[in-house]
């Protein structure tokens, strides 16, 4: 039976409950982001550091991936940029001293949340083979111990090194170089569980694995579907881009399994109408929708599409598509009741929404996680294309594909090569820059690491920031996993689990966040970032570092590369360490898109890297042409007496960190430990609001994991669907079920029974 790691503290979890809220932000969020940024970081530091935040001569928001409008406000941060930036921010620090007073096992029956708020990491720690307590080490040492371990490998692919999405590009770009001079494409990174998913289905239906819309697209657009995103919890900033593009004629349908407060109504907290009035209602038709069915809604959708005179795009699909035929003899086939089964939705609402889709001529998809992480998410993707493509929807203004990133710069710690499979262009112009060959084979993603970490076959974990063992399934396995490493090593700010669940030995070693000052020999230094719509800007901190002890992402990456690869390599680390400007000139040279970085960066608000979908409506795929694909139809299939559940963020939390017990939309406050439950099923399985329950995940090959001490939420949720946070129920994803081609975890679809236990 699967234990519980203690992301959340089971004997302090006391949920209370007051039903979903149905308007996000106002006056109240501001309130509620400033009093936790006093907390952590004091008046003072807080109005300096939130008055730079996303702006030109400032420093990118660690929050998420949105991109900032052109014509920035004085305050250009939402309510959860605010606390991501106070994390951060914080004047509270994890000394040796701290180290010292708590021994790792200590450290391990502690919360997630209580780690994180210790504050920010001063100095590198090292826990020795068999010691009890983390001890300061010099840097010097701390490479030495690294580079020993890589240098006595078997093989290079023995070693692994993850990256989590705030990494910059400079920093991405020298720690994949450094990767495959020392000898492997093991690059697994934090998208392999996010927007993997979106990248495979864009890269062969479209030829580009990113969104094909800017900023001013969303405002232009006549119709948004936003399916599977709470961006009023996640990406707050596009309230203001909904509420404009509402304001211009706009109608937004919602595909969710849950109301979601932020899609009803917006209070724009820069406005007085929505700091203190009614605010814009967003959404106009609003599909509850089960989990995973979102590929049926779609294909139904373009049944009726096709099957309406007149409504295809003829000329586009005629000219810049490729398979139509095939396509629309699988989409005629769509059936009727099977498509009701798969979505739960009522025919008069999937009416509506033929009805909408047809009186426009611009339409975006906006998605995130509720698409991507199933079974079948890189199909339920395509047929979006497939939709897009019928009326032409990609390539002209106001229209086309947007997954919505999560991490600041997930995006681009692709583009500067952060991948485990990456394309022969790429590594042909690392070869002819930098004078080595580079490993050709496939490395391995975030699910194979992990075997290969349980199996012995990797001995080495490398993380550039993220926290590993939280944020990736089946928490038993990957924790019994990473203790088999002979040394484990995290590139942190803050402290979290992965810093205690470790190899025989391990290291901390403390970076500059996004907020802070970065000086090298050659001064001042600023980085550069992508966001979600493929904007690249210059993000320059300014706050005093937490020590003098911190090291910067790629001066960490310069001096272990040095280290580990000393005489062999004839890359200029030195150089790179001194002045950053001589690693954008190498990325200019070696990353398509990037030709005059420097002047270009320099520029206020940056520049766009070209998309030919977008730009020219050329697809670069593998026909010449965007690609109709006509995957069969599918659907979880879930077994009487059980539910559907969907592992999801709190208001509260930002992935593995938790900022605090509020899931304010929802309704519950001081707890974790809740799954939420249609009250029509809580009664058919006897479960009254205030049970207690275990939730236990089933698979087909007859395993069973447990999650235990959950409080029902009487909550209204679809028909059949359950809905609990992560990380605390990633203890119930096996490993092994992941989606197809992408090789995400399946995260938004457990089938799970309720077990009561005695109240
Ligand atoms: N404050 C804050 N901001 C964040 C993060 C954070 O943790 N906190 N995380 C960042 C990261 S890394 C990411 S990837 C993004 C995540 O952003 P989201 O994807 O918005 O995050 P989730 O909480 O996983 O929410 C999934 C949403 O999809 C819905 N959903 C679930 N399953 C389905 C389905 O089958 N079909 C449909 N149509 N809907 C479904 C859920 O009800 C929920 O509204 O946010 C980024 N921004
Ligand atoms: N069940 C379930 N599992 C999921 C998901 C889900 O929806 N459900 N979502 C998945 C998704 S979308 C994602 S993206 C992953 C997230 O996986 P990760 O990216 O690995 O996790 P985070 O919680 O974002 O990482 C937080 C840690 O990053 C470090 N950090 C913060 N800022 C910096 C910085 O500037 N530099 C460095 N070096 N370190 C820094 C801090 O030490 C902090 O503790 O989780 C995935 N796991
Ligand atoms: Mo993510």
């Amino acid at each position: 039976m699967a234990t519980e790691p203690p992301t959340s503290d089971p004997a302090q979890d006391a949920p209370e409950v007051t039903g979903p809220r149905h308007a996000a932000a106002g006056l109240p969020a501001v309130q509620r982001s400033l009093r936790m940024a006093h907390r952590q970081m004091g008046v003072r530091r807080t109005a300096r550091t939130l008055f730079r935040v996303n702006q030109k001569e400032g420093f990118d928001c660690p929050g998420c991936a949105w991109p900032e409008a052109d014509k920035r406000h004085r305050a250009e941060f939402c309510e959860n940029g605010v606390k991501a930036i106070a994390e951060e921010a914080t004047e509270r620090r994890v000394t040796p001293a701290f180290f010292a007073e708590h021994g790792v096992a200590d450290l391990a029956g502690r919360s997630g949340y209580w780690l994180g708020q210790q504050g920010r990491i001063t100095h590198p720690m090292y826990l020795a083979d068999g010691a009890t307590h983390y001890e300061p080490v010099s840097w010097e040492r701390a490479f030495d111990i690294i580079a020993g371990e890589l240098q006595g490998l078997a093989s290079p692919d023995e070693a692994v090194f993850y990256t989590s999405g705030r990494t910059s590009n400079e920093a991405a770009f020298l720690y994949q170089l450094f990767a495959r001079e020392f000898g492997t494409n093991n690059l697994p990174d934090c998208s392999n569980m996010c927007h993997e998913s979106s990248g495979s289905a864009l890269g062969e239906t479209i030829g580009v694995g990113k969104g094909s819309v800017l900023l001013e697209d969303i405002h232009q657009a006549d119709l948004i579907i936003v399916a599977g995103q709470n961006p009023g919890t996640n990406h707050p900033r596009m309230l203001s881009a909904l509420e404009k593009a509402k304001q211009s004629g706009a109608r937004i349908i919602t595909v969710n399994p849950l109301p979601e407060a932020g899609l009803e109504r917006f209070r724009n907290p820069q406005t007085p109408r929505g700091l203190a009035g009614p605010g814009t209602a967003l959404t106009d038709l609003f599909l509850q929708i089960r989990l995973g069915g979102d590929q049926a809604l779609f294909r139904a959708l373009n049944r009726l599409v096709i099957e309406t005179e007149g409504a295809v795009d003829e000329t586009f699909v005629r000219e810049h598509t490729h398979g139509y035929e095939q396509f629309a003899t699988a989409a005629r086939t769509a059936d009727r009741d099977e498509t009701l089964r798969a979505t739960g939705l009522d025919p008069a609402d999937i009416d509506r929404a033929l009805e909408m889709v047809l009186g426009s001529q611009r339409i975006i998809v906006c998605w995130a996680m509720g698409l991507t992480q199933h079974k079948h998410a890189v199909p339920t993707i395509k047929e979006i294309v497939n939709f897009l493509l019928l009326r032409g929807n990609i390539g002209r203004p106001g229209a086309g594909v947007c997954p919505v990133r999560g991490h600041s710069n997930v995006q681009g710690d692709r583009t500067m090569g952060i991948f485990e499979r990456p394309a022969p262009a790429l590594l042909d112009a690392i070869e002819r820059e930098f004078g080595f060959a580079p490993p050709r084979e496939h490395g391995l993603d975030v699910v194979r690491s992990i075997r290969a970490l349980r199996d012995g076959n990797a001995k080495v974990f490398v993380a550039m920031g993220g926290n590993f063992v939280s944020a990736t399934p089946d928490t038993d396995v990957t924790e019994a996993a990473m203790r088999r490493a002979r040394l484990t090593v995290h590139v942190s700010t803050k402290l979290n689990r992965s810093h205690v669940v470790t190899g025989a030995r391990a290291l901390i070693l403390p970076t500059l966040g996004r907020s802070d000052r970065d000086i090298q020999h050659s001064g001042p230094q600023f980085v550069t970032v992508e966001d979600s719509m493929g904007m690249v800007h210059a993000s320059r901190g300014r706050l005093e570092p937490a020590s003098d002890q911190l090291l910067s992402e790629p001066a960490i990456v310069c001096r272990l590369a040095r280290r580990t690869l000393g005489e062999r390599s004839s890359t200029p680390w030195e150089e790179f360490e001194k002045d950053y400007r001589r690693i954008r000139e190498r990325i200019s040279r070696v990353i398509p898109g990037f030709d005059d970085f420097e002047s270009r960066v320099s520029r206020p608000g940056g520049f766009a890297l070209a998309h030919a979908p977008r730009d020219e409506r050329r697809f670069p795929t593998a026909t010449g042409k965007a690609n109709f694909t006509a995957a069969p139809v599918e659907y979880p299939r879930v077994p009487e007496g059980r539910l559907l559940l969907q592992t999801m963020r709190s208001h509260d939390q930002y992935n593995t960190t938790i900022y605090g017990l509020d899931d304010h939309y929802r309704g519950i406050k001081g707890g974790r430990r809740v799954v939420l439950v249609n009250p029509d099923d809580a009664r058919t399985l006897g479960l009254a609001d205030g049970d207690r329950t275990d939730i236990v995940s089933e698979w087909t090959d007859g395993t069973e994991r447990r999650a235990p001490g959950f409080r029902v939420v009487h909550y209204p949720t679809a028909r059949g669907c359950a809905a609990a946070y992560y990380p605390e129920t990633n203890v119930l994803v096996p490993l092994d079920h992941v989606a197809d081609t992408s090789n995400t975890p399946v995260s938004k679809s457990l089938v799970v029974r309720l077990e009561s236990t005695a109240p």
